[in-house]
């Protein structure tokens, strides 16, 4: 007989998700993903001036904080034949690379990392064990017995007050967590630094576009200016506070993040044999190193990996009408049009499921017929994974990127660290050591295009915006664009269609829908559902695996949700215990 195991809402994640998951004999044999709140952008861009487009499309989300800007202005830019200067692009990558460590290093420490550290443990530990075990993996300078004794009686006096604060509500002791006490001290301790250092490295984005979150972006460039020897732009002195600020990332990554991520997954292998889930990946590239027309000049990849098969990278052309449909079988629209190109796009909510309390999967494990307010995109009616994982396998497979080298040393590095095959990639470890490889990745590719933004600003070229194209009057009427970028979590496009200069239509797909997304019109799963199948549980009331899988995604159901309920409806009651 099979039961039943709901998780709503998943937390650690930004947004509403709610997870069943259909079980038998301690495996799941099928599961469902649903986002069940609703917000409003797509609709509410239409008729608005292109050039306004990215500073609302941000606020789908300020975990992916720029992305959606950057994104946006892309695709205005694509439909309007906009070129940017160079020292826009390089500030965009650096930008991008900024975000790429932070969002990462927050995932792994205050998202994830409860998934695999039993925090309430580390008052078992020895601090000076625990320092001599940090002292052994990294050169870290705040690795000292001292030290971690006093994290140990930060967390101590949290316990002893009965407020464990952010770190109440979690399967603490559960039998599937499995490091010792000091490497439960450890990771709390960089948890309780990884807060601190994030908020530093963000400052990049503040110094380029004014704030964090939600920087300003601009149609033909970035809105700040470069005057090097200037009192009120971007100055020496604020390069030399991005140089530091670089310096301090690497630093980071290469003596915190990376250690703990290997000395944690040596602890848990076992994840390396499930959670692949679909063996479809997708990458749509990013980081120009020329211009945004050049594929073959990104230093992440573009191309598509069929069945875990790394001796192919087929090629994915997001304008194609042929490759890229969005099906709406299984959610909550009018689904008289499944199946639209984005250009074509329709964003028609039609709320048809049960009051709440719901099951997707009802008492037989037969699924109702709609369950989620995310649409399912598909490329060539397959489901696909996006995000990290998608990224260094691509780059990994496609032999002439200009970065296949440089992502095939960390790859088997990490492999050969762990003393595993390539195989354990398609996993939930898999999906979580490929975020911390491409942040060694960013952190340095953040140096790279800082480096070539000052050989460029000292060159004499200080442009960072061109107005060729600002009037509408110069713009045709009939335009369509699509802008695409990886977002930390995975592929992104927007597609624009402007008419007399105004957006006719918009619509995003966004990495969390691809890989949160229902069952499409063939009835086959998405990327996340499809990993949870075979995920094991040993304690059916704490679903901790499943939550390992689940998290591994990095799921964001702002983003992948970007819709509003114009007249306020509630739409679910999520019962929080
Ligand atoms: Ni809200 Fe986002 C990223 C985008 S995700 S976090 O990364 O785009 O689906
Ligand atoms: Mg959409």
């Amino acid at each position: 007989m099979a039961e039943r195991i709901v998780i709503d809402p998943v937390t650690r994640i930004e947004g509403h998700l709610r997870v069943e998951a259909t079980v038998q004999n301690g495996k799941i044999i099928d599961a469902a993903s649903s986002g069940t709140a609703i917000r409003g952008l797509e609709i509410i861009l239409q008729n608005r001036d292109p050039r306004d487009a990215w500073a609302l499309v941000q606020r789908i989300c300020g975990v992916c904080t720029t992305i959606h800007a950057l994104t946006s202005v892309r695709a205005v830019e694509d439909a309007l034949a906009i070129r940017i200067p160079p020292n826009a692009e390089l500030i965009r990558n650096i930008m991008f690379c900024a975000q790429y460590v932070q969002d990462h290093v927050v995932h792994f420490y205050h998202l994830h990392a409860a998934d695999w550290v039993d925090i309430p443990n580390a008052l078992q530990a020895d601090p000076a064990q625990t320092a001599a075990l940090a002292q052994s993996i990294s050169n870290w300078p705040k690795s000292t017995a001292g030290y971690f004794r006093d994290v140990q009686n930060k967390l101590k006096s949290f316990v002893e007050s009965g407020q464990l604060g952010i770190f109440a509500n979690a399967y603490w002791g559960h039998p599937a967590y499995k490091l010792p006490p000091e490497a439960n001290l450890m990771a709390l301790a960089h948890y309780l630094e990884a807060l601190n250092w994030q908020k530093e490295i963000v400052k990049i984005h503040t110094i380029f576009g004014g704030k964090n979150p939600h920087p300003n972006y601009l149609v033909g460039g970035m809105a700040c200016s470069i005057d090097i020897n200037g009192d009120n732009a971007i100055n020496i002195e604020r390069f030399n506070m991005i140089e530091k600020l670089i310096n301090e990332a690497i630093e980071f990554v290469e003596q915190v993040y990376i250690p703990d991520l290997m000395t944690i997954a040596s602890f848990y292998k076992d994840t390396a044999s499930y959670g692949g889930g679909v063996g479809n990946y997708l990458c749509f590239g990013d980081l120009p190193t020329t211009n945004i027309d050049d594929f073959s000049n990104y230093l992440l990849p573009r191309g598509v990996i069929l069945n875990k098969n790394l001796n192919e990278v087929l090629a994915v052309d997001p304008r194609d009408p042929e490759q890229i449909l969005e099906y709406t079988d299984h959610s909550w629209y009018d689904n008289s049009k499944s199946g639209l190109h984005p250009w074509d796009g329709e964003t028609k909510m039609k709320y048809t499921g049960p009051k709440p309390p719901y099951y997707t999967l009802d008492e037989s494990g037969q699924f109702n017929n709609k369950y989620t307010w995310l649409k399912a995109p598909r490329w060539k009616d397959k489901p696909m994974e996006v995000g990290p994982l998608a990224r260094m396998l691509v780059a990994y497979a496609k032999k002439d990127a200009l970065a296949h080298d440089q992502v095939k040393e960390e790859v088997d590095n990490v492999l050969s660290t762990l003393g595993v095959g390539p195989e354990a990639l398609f996993s939930t470890l898999g999906r979580t050591a490929a975020r911390g490889i491409e942040s060694k990745l960013a952190a340095h590719w953040l140096k790279r295009f800082y480096r070539d933004l000052i050989d460029n600003v000292k060159k004499g070229d200080q442009r960072t915006f061109s107005p060729e194209k600002w009037e509408p009057k110069t713009w045709s009427k009939d335009a369509k664009g699509v802008g695409w970028a990886e977002a930390p979590r995975g592929a992104l496009g927007h597609w624009v269609h402007i008419q007399n200069g105004k957006i006719a239509n918009y619509q995003c797909v966004v990495p969390t829908t691809w890989n949160g997304s229902p069952k499409d019109h063939l009835g086959v799963s998405g990327a996340m559902e499809q990993a949870l199948i075979g995920t094991p549980y040993v304690k059916e009331d704490e679903p901790l695996e499943m939550l390992r899988t689940i998290h591994s995604f990095d799921p964001c159901l702002a983003c992948a949700v970007h819709l509003v309920d114009k007249e306020k409806q509630k739409v679910t009651t999520v019962e929080v215990q």
